[in-house]
């Protein structure tokens, strides 16, 4: 195998290995005590909602315990939901964010 590219076989095994990230839901929980309006900022804040979205969402948590707030590969998820509970612990609400596999 004469000549300058004779060592420059390439061997392309890695592509089967490539998996698309896994992806996580962030959820929303309900509690008695966070205020409405304040739940309502988080979504449309951290989420990128807009306000009747947001509300949407809210009100579904409040009626029905939990509820998702958007789906992100697993970084972005965990760091929605640091970002909601030091906004949630620095307004002295309750309000808990929990993010799970999807
Ligand atoms: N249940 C709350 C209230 O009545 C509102 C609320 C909605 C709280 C959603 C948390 O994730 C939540 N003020």
């Amino acid at each position: 195998m004469p000549g300058k590219f004779r060592e420059s076989t390439v061997v392309e095994r890695q592509q089967s290995k490539v998996k698309p990230p896994s992806m996580f839901k962030v959820i929303l929980l309900n509690d008695d005590y966070t205020p409405m309006e304040f739940v309502v900022i988080v979504l449309q804040q951290f989420f990128s909602r807009n306000r009747e979205q947001a509300t949407e969402i809210m009100l579904k948590v409040h009626r029905e315990g939990r509820g998702i707030c958007g789906v992100y590969p697993k970084d972005i998820a965990a760091t929605k939901v640091e970002q909601v509970v030091a906004f949630a612990n620095e307004h002295q609400h309750p309000l808990q964010c929990v993010m799970e596999e999807s």
